[in-house]
């Protein structure tokens, strides 16, 4: 059901992902179709050289709960941030466009499951959690920046990087407002701030298939983590996360 204030709102960052998409949307329709809540699906390109605007158009045309955005810059934080402020969903959920995880366990991020959390992250780690058909070393090298993030940035989450989360309205509009990260950093940036206004965040296990397409690049991206946790202490020492503050739009009546 496609509703002006859903539910459930899905934001699917895409990047040259005329193929990997079309399979995932039908899956996510076929799912969504079973529910009974209002929902509405967005997907953010930016950047493409493949026909993923195409393509999710073309979709779109028959299925009116899905908005195609084409974002200026590249970088999947930066989609995800549009993404957000752009969904209308009391409850607003990432989600990788190969959908490495199954639909289903969405309902995991949903109520009742959300009660008392405001943010809900997908983890690939600890008990109940499996990496199904991940090579030896691309799981090592996630161990490593997972230290990395720990050690420097924030800590007690066993899996940051996750292409699942959620985030309550209010969680949503006051974070992605003052995410600055465009790149892999906005993952962290997001949780370092979510810390430190003390929202309630709960790691789910997921069961995480591999898929080796990836839009992301190794070497080069593990370099960037430690050069985008640099940003996010130096943003914060600068006062750049402060809360927007909102109250002119309200408390000002019109005179
Ligand atoms: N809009 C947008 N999405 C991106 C960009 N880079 C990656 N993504 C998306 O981010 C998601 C995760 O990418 P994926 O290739 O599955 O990464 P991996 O699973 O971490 O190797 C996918 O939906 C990609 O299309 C980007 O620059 N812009
Ligand atoms: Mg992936």
């Amino acid at each position: 059901m496609a509703d002006q204030n859903p539910l459930l709102s899905i934001i699917i960052p895409a990047h040259n992902e005329e193929s990997r998409l079309p399979p995932s949307l039908a899956k996510i329709d076929a799912f969504l179709k079973t529910q009974t809540y209002t929902y509405e699906v967005i997907v953010v390109e930016n950047g493409s050289i493949d026909r993923t605007v195409e393509v999710c158009e073309a979709f779109a045309a028959e299925h009116p709960y899905l908005r195609v955005i084409e974002a200026a810059v590249r970088g999947k934080g930066l989609a995800v941030k549009v993404g957000m402020l752009e969904a209308k969903g009391a409850y607003r959920f990432i989600c990788d466009a190969d959908l490495s995880m199954a639909i289903e366990d969405i309902v995991q991020f949903l109520p009742p499951y959300v009660e008392g959390y405001d943010i809900i992250i997908a983890s690939r780690e600890g008990e109940g959690a499996n990496r199904v058909g991940e090579p030896w070393h691309r799981h090592f090298i996630g161990r490593i920046n997972n230290l990395i993030i720990k050690l420097t940035a924030v800590r007690g989450f066993e899996d940051t990087q996750c292409g699942f989360k959620m985030f309550n309205q209010r969680a949503a509009e006051d974070l992605f407002e003052v995410q600055q990260m465009i790149g892999i950093g906005f993952d962290i940036e997001l949780l370092f701030i979510a810390r430190k206004r003390g929202y309630r965040i709960k790691q789910v296990p997921i069961t995480w298939y591999f898929d080796a397409d990836s839009r992301m690049r190794l070497v080069g991206d593990s370099l960037n983590l430690l050069v985008e946790i640099w940003q996010i202490r130096r943003n914060w020492l600068r006062g750049m996360y402060a809360p927007k503050s909102k109250t002119h739009s309200h408390s000002q009546p019109a005179s």
